[in-house]
């Protein structure tokens, strides 16, 4: 008999500040893939390019007050699309609530984020490991959103080339993490593919973050 009454299989701890919610996005799905479709309206998905040159292998945009661009100029935020010159869409209602209650769930109440950075996948897309460090205050936790065909995610260490934690995500799993995990390296493997029902050959990931 299993006298664990507080272990919650949709629920893994990864690291002290690092939770991952099974499924949690799941209920908000159809507000979620709406709210998506009419950011991408207002700001496409484009392949920004690093500052030596090389384009990122995920698309992306974002939504809300700040916006995570790189460019021959650098990695930075800013308050305007730069394919337009307009200011990015503005943050949706549901990407707010969801952000503040699974933050919420993952030890981290109160949270308020100004910018979220939406990647686009396809089979073969992958991201590099990498740190998050060009937010204003990395007191803030970082909520990540899965949604679409699955990804393995890596959670590394703080030296870029100590091996990480292999984290399989899917459709509707949210990553939260922060304190002193904040600034581990991560990244996601080439995607190998698959067909999901509502996004196809896709995965969409939100972060939604405290970046000014
Ligand atoms: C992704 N996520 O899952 C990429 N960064 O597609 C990230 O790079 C990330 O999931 C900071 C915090 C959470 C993340
Ligand atoms: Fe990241």
């Amino acid at each position: 008999m299993n006298l664990d009454l507080f272990s919650d299989p949709m629920r893994q701890v990864l690291g002290a500040g690092t939770v991952v919610l099974r499924r949690f996005a799941l209920a908000d799905e159809d507000t979620l893939l709406d709210s998506i479709a009419a950011v991408v309206a207002a700001a496409p998905f484009r392949h920004m390019c690093t500052p030596g040159g090389l384009p990122l292998s995920a698309a992306m945009t974002n939504c809300g007050a700040l916006g995570w661009v790189t460019d021959r100029g650098g990695y930075r935020y800013q308050a305007t699309d730069p394919e337009s010159g307009e200011p990015w869409p503005a943050m949706p209602e549901a990407f707010l609530r969801l952000a503040r209650v699974a933050a919420e769930a993952g030890g981290f109440p109160g949270f308020v984020p100004d910018a979220c950075l939406i990647n686009r996948y396809i089979p073969g897309s992958r991201l590099t490991m990498h740190q998050d460090k060009d937010e204003a205050d990395l007191h803030a936790p970082i909520v990540s959103v899965s949604l679409g065909i699955d990804a393995v995610f890596v959670l590394g260490g703080f030296e870029r080339a100590e091996p990480g934690t292999r984290v399989p995500l899917s459709h509707g799993d949210v990553v939260v993490w922060g304190g002193p995990d904040r600034m581990r390296f991560h990244g996601v493997r080439p995607l190998v593919g698959g067909n999901h029902r509502r996004l196809g050959q896709q995965r969409i990931n939100l972060t939604l973050r405290r970046a000014g």
